[in-house]
């Protein structure tokens, strides 16, 4: 067994108002949390220095450009990463990344994976955009991510650590089949992941109603069908009127979920994960090599 003591470190709302240094501070207070339940590393959420943003039209650069971050760590972020090294903790988060390239602004939604020394090993931007460029009518919140964002050109790459093979994405992504396979073609055995899922998000009563049934079971079969444990880490509760899902969970690669948050605050849940446990899986039912068909599947990538 090579087991992995987990964490996700799930947040209540963010306020519009609330500075980076007062996330900061929850963020490294719920690191503390997981360090002294033992955790090895922390799973923290989608966009977690800011309130959810693409929510509104925003259309002063200056202020859009106040949710992004110019550097990773930056002057308010670096006192996460110095905590984690100090503590001997890993983790993931997510936010928004602004760069420049030959004089054009650059936007991304993306994470990155920190070691126990708090060294960046890994990084992702998100591949799936969801909602609209333009605001629509009649809503209450926007979803503008695709305004303000570009698609993740990254792939879905995966990276050693934590003794184990370790993959990321961030939360559309997580309801997509590609996102999982392209990492369980690469090993993957354990996803990290943060989401912010307003529970208006499609527009249809009948399929909102099951906004929290969606979020597990997206989670729940990618695990399964590619033998890996993921970790979904929510942004929840009513932020700036928007109402969000929680239920922050760890699935393990049988597709059970083995912990699970209860609240729609800042809380965090923790599970001792066998990195090994895929195995019985990935040798098995899910022997890609023996038994998958690619000659059949060539559409996908076609169209
Ligand atoms: N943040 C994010 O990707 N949220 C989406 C819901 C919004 S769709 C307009 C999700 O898939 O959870």
């Amino acid at each position: 067994s090579r087991y992995l003591v987990t964490a996700a470190a799930q947040m209540g709302p963010i306020a519009r108002s609330e500075t980076r240094k007062d996330t900061v501070r929850r963020l490294i207070e719920m690191m503390r949390e997981a360090k002294s339940r033992g955790a090895e590393v922390v799973v923290f959420t989608e966009l977690a220095l800011t309130t959810f943003f693409p929510r509104w039209l925003i259309e002063d650069e200056a202020e859009l450009d106040s949710y992004y971050e110019a550097e990773m760590p930056g002057p308010e972020t670096q006192p996460l990463f110095d905590e984690a090294a100090r503590l001997g903790i890993g983790f993931y988060i997510g936010y928004a990344e602004l760069v420049m390239e030959g004089g054009v602004k650059r936007r991304f939604n993306t994470s990155i994976i920190v070691d126990q020394k708090g060294r960046i090993i890994g990084k992702y931007r998100k591949v799936h955009l969801p909602g609209h460029k333009e605001p629509q009518p009649g809503r209450t919140h926007q979803h503008l991510e695709k305004r303000y964002f570009e698609p993740g050109d990254m792939g879905f790459p995966v990276y050693r650590g934590f003794g184990g093979v370790m993959g990321m994405c961030i939360c559309n992504d997580r309801r997509w089949p590609e996102t999982y396979r392209v990492m369980g073609l690469q090993g993957v055995e354990m996803v990290m992941l943060g989401y912010n899922t307003p529970f208006d998000h499609t527009g249809h009563e009948a399929v909102n109603s099951l906004t929290l049934f969606h979020n597990h079971l997206s989670m729940q079969a990618g695990a399964y069908q590619n033998a890996t444990w993921v970790v979904g880490t929510a942004k929840c509760g009513t932020e700036e009127g928007s109402k969000m899902g929680g239920q922050s969970v760890i699935v393990a690669p049988s597709g059970e979920i083995v912990a699970q948050a209860f609240t729609v605050e800042d809380e965090v849940i923790t599970a001792k994960c066998d990195l090994d446990m895929g195995k019985a899986y990935r040798e098995t039912i899910f022997n890609f090599a023996l038994h998958r068909r690619p000659e059949a599947y060539k559409l996908i990538v076609e169209r």
